[in-house]
């Protein structure tokens, strides 16, 4: 860990020559003297559309970008292209970037200081019609300079192949991959702006899914009579945000609204989110997709009346939606009186949200992070505790408590 720290000092201070270094800013709410003042340093700037960041153990940091792929950041700096587009290391002739799909998440396994394999989600041309959202499994030098072994664990995640009534295509493909404390990966996927997939028991859209390392249902999923056994969770719209919560290890979902209400969710295995975009007589649903039709009321995320049981959302975002993205904890004792609480980053609001939750998982407080007014496009914790941001202004950011 020496090591790993002197090599970000030696990086903090070229990038300080490079791109005017790190901020610090006090906390502008609460006055605690418990809340942490940050540290912002921009490790990366100028990428393409950066996605979601994982950071290995060694300080390499790897990262995608929407249309280019997966690529490295060495602790001396030195970035490599891994695994898409032309100039990677490993080309996916396969990828395809349209709207908003392309290369999304990227998970280290948990084995990756020995077996060298991580996940990446991307959308690919393999399946013709309609092409598809899938997870690629890869295996990397010990040197993090070539990639090859790739393996499509899961080759069947709907993909939004053609504009419909309520917007073009590439629309609401999810994409945040994360292996939870259990050992298995959770996926998270989109509704296509489909009217049926969030319920379908079949069809893996506005699910989350928990498999393992091979792309095989993980064996403890709740078993759900006619339902893909991969399925985790389901009855959701777009979800792009998933971290496990210390000490319980239980996963809690960020996900966009629609015009309204985007939500937190804390997971239940089998549990149904309650978003059903179909048959509703009331309103007016082009292409008989109602999503955007209707109000808190007449189109909630969260159905309550047609699903009683639904998973409640720990925390609403209300009033117009603020396109809520990726989610992540905060954990150890340098966080002060944030370790534990749930970092959310909004993308139309331009803010990343702390929040604290109580025992039971309901969020009792917001605040907002004294960090510049971006789209937050991805978080990631370190081993080291940091969280790595990934911004669409096309950089990433190394965000710590001050000192
Ligand atoms: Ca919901």
């Amino acid at each position: 860990m020496l090591t790993h720290r002197t090599s970000w000092t030696a990086c903090a201070l070229v990038l300080a020559a490079c791109n005017g270094g790190s901020s610090r800013a006090p906390v502008e709410s609460g006055g605690s003297t418990d809340t942490p003042e940050l540290t912002r340093t921009v490790v990366l700037q100028g990428l393409s559309s950066p996605w979601d960041i994982a950071v290995a153990a060694d300080g390499s940091m790897f990262f995608t970008e929407r249309c280019r792929g997966l690529s490295v950041r060495r602790p001396d700096g030195a970035v490599t292209r891994l695994f898409g587009t032309s100039g990677s290391a490993l080309v996916a002739p396969d990828l395809l970037c349209n709207g908003q799909s392309g290369v999304h998440g990227v998970a280290l396994d948990p084995a990756f200081a020995t077996n060298r394999t991580l996940y990446v989600y991307m959308l690919s041309t393999l399946n013709a019609s309609p092409r598809t959202n899938r997870v690629v499994r890869l295996v990397l030098d010990a040197a993090y300079t070539t990639a090859g072994g790739r393996v499509d664990i899961i080759t069947d995640i709907p993909y939004k192949d053609a504009a419909n009534a309520v917007g073009g295509s590439g629309a609401h493909s999810g994409g945040r991959i994360r292996f939870g404390p259990d050992g298995f990966l959770y996926v998270t996927t989109g509704d296509n702006h489909s009217a049926t997939l969030p319920q379908s028991p079949t069809l893996l859209g506005g699910k989350v899914l928990r498999v393992t390392g091979a792309g095989a249902a993980a064996p403890g999923n709740t078993p759900l009579a006619g339902f893909d056994a991969r399925i985790f969770t389901y009855g959701h719209r777009n979800v792009q945000g998933i971290a496990f919560r210390p000490g319980t290890g239980q996963p809690f979902i960020a996900e966009h609204g629609p015009n309204h209400s985007d939500e937190v969710t804390a997971l239940v295995n089998g549990g149904n989110g309650g978003w059903d975009p179909k048959d509703r007589p009331t309103l007016s649903c082009p292409g008989g997709y109602c999503g955007y039709a209707g109000s808190p009321t007449t189109m909630p995320m969260t159905d309550v009346a047609r699903f009683p049981n639904a998973m409640r959302p720990a925390w609403t975002n209300d009033g117009s939606s603020q396109g809520m993205g990726p989610a992540e904890f905060l954990v150890g004792t340098q966080w002060k009186g944030w370790n534990g609480r749930l970092a959310v980053g909004i993308m139309g609001g331009t803010r990343l949200v702390i929040l604290e939750l109580d025992g039971a998982g309901a969020v009792t407080s917001a605040v907002n992070a004294p960090l510049p007014g971006v789209r937050y496009r991805g978080l990631t914790r370190a081993p080291d505790g940091s969280l790595y941001v990934a911004t669409d202004a096309g950089e990433i950011w190394r965000v710590t408590p001050s000192p």
